[in-house]
């Protein structure tokens, strides 16, 4: 198949990139390189060094004999995207091209001005350019568990068989997102659900948990391939921060009690399963949802495990929580379809941690130790 990865050279859809490459599929990367300029913003880098787009896919073309092709544009320049939705005519357009940090995006009222006109409108964008140009094109869109919030009654996979005064309907699954920048998220859904109902559009969207680990078999061919590893308080997520931490000596830092509970999923399943979306379209006119998670776990839980396998002394610090959320709450996520298409999913192990303490270890002269602290408050936001 001809794959469009938008946000090619991100966390995630790099090696999104490689994966469905070294499966067979033609690739193509489309990315703006806001993610490198958000770091030049907050004075840090991703832990592990990462190579240029450019050098990453000559990179890829040595070790592996496949072309990678490239657009260097933005979602928001709608003429740039129509153009390169056309020229490289790809069967399943694959959608990571967000602005994906919550504490960015309640930094102050231009950062969620960003992030919502980013997102959004970027997502508005890319459905007009499939529906004018081919609205047979599946588009496999990443959203977040985070759009369901902790509600207190099981959490479906998208959809809700709701009765009411004695009448039944199907319905989105109610929403109760937990930052500006996850808004985003639910607003995308409603868009991208909207336009498979009136145009006919096919889409899965995939809420995912929280993503650990940094290597995947392909990144790990060669150290220009590496994807990035963020452990700054903006970027980082709680695990990959809470391992690197601890190989630092410094405390994990918990927020609140450590008691809420979040889905999470490992780098390598991610990649796996967009290439089981990819291969396995939603018919035209549906919007499919799947929730991409393995595990839930709770962020003490994640820091006690850690803490037990780092091989020396752990402090676990529990600071006020800087975010507003639940701290003690239901948690039953259903997260079978991706599974019924094949995936086996990674569990955590103490296996891919102890991996993970190495590469920090290869690298932790790089990480700033002042921008490990949260310094975004929910409420802060308010002040700018
Ligand atoms: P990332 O920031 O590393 O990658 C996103 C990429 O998109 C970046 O390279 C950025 O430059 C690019 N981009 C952003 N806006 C763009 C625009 N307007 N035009 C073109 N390119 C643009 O993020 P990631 O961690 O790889 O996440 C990828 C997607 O997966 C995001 O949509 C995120 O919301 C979702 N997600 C991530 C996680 C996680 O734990 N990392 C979990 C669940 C969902
Ligand atoms: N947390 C801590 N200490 C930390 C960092 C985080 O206790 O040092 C807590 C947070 O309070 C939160 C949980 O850990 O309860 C998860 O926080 P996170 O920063 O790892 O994840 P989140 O902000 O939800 O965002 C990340 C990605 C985002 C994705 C989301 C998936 O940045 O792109 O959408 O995970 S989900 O959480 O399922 O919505």
């Amino acid at each position: 198949m001809r794959v469009l990865v938008l946000g090619g050279d991100g966390y995630l859809g790099w090696p999104t990139a490689l994966h469905l490459s070294d499966k067979g599929h033609e690739v193509a990367v489309f990315d703006n390189f806001a993610r490198r300029g958000y770091d030049a913003e907050l004075g840090v880098e991703s832990l592990v060094p990462i190579a240029s787009l450019a050098d990453r896919i000559a990179t890829w073309r040595e070790v592996s004999g496949r072309t990678i092709t490239s657009y260097e544009g933005d979602l928001l320049d709608a003429e740039f995207l129509f153009a390169a939705v056309r020229d490289f005519a790809p069967d399943t357009i694959v959608h990571y091209a967000e602005q994906r940090s919550a504490p960015y995006s309640m930094i102050d009222r231009e950062h969620a001005v960003y992030t919502q006109h980013n997102n959004v409108v970027g997502t508005l964008n890319l459905l007009y350019a499939i529906a004018e140009t081919d609205p047979a094109i599946h588009l496999v869109k990443l959203g977040t568990m985070g759009e369901y919030g902790t509600p207190n009654i099981d959490i479906e996979e998208g959809w809700l068989e709701l009765e009411h005064n004695g009448r039944r309907d199907r319905v989105l699954f109610p929403k109760r997102p937990g930052s500006f920048y996850h808004l985003t998220k639910v607003h995308d859904s409603h868009n991208i659900e909207f336009t498979c109902r009136a145009w006919g559009l096919r889409a899965t969207d995939l809420n995912q948990g929280v993503v650990y680990g940094q290597q995947t078999p392909q990144t790990a061919l060669d150290p220009r391939l590496a994807t990035r590893f963020d452990y700054d308080a903006v970027f980082g997520t709680v695990l990959n921060r809470f391992v690197i931490q601890a190989v630092l000596g410094q405390p994990l830092t918990v927020y609140g009690q450590g008691t809420q509970t979040r889905g999470l999923i490992d780098i390598r399943d991610t990649v796996e399963c967009i290439r089981l979306a990819v291969e396995h379209p939603a018919e035209p006119g549906e919007f499919r949802v799947f929730n991409q998670m393995t595990e839930s776990l709770s962020v003490a839980g994640i820091a006690e495990l850690v803490a037990d396998r780092f091989p020396g002394p752990v402090q676990i610090e529990h600071l006020e929580n800087p975010r507003t959320e639940a701290p003690e709450h239901y948690y039953n996520v259903k997260h079978t379809g991706l599974v019924g298409l094949g995936l086996e999913p990674h569990l955590l192990s103490d296996t891919l941690i102890e991996s993970m303490f190495d590469i920090v270890g290869a690298n932790k002269h790089r990480v700033n130790p002042e921008k490990l602290r949260p310094t975004v408050r929910w409420r802060g936001a308010l002040k700018a």
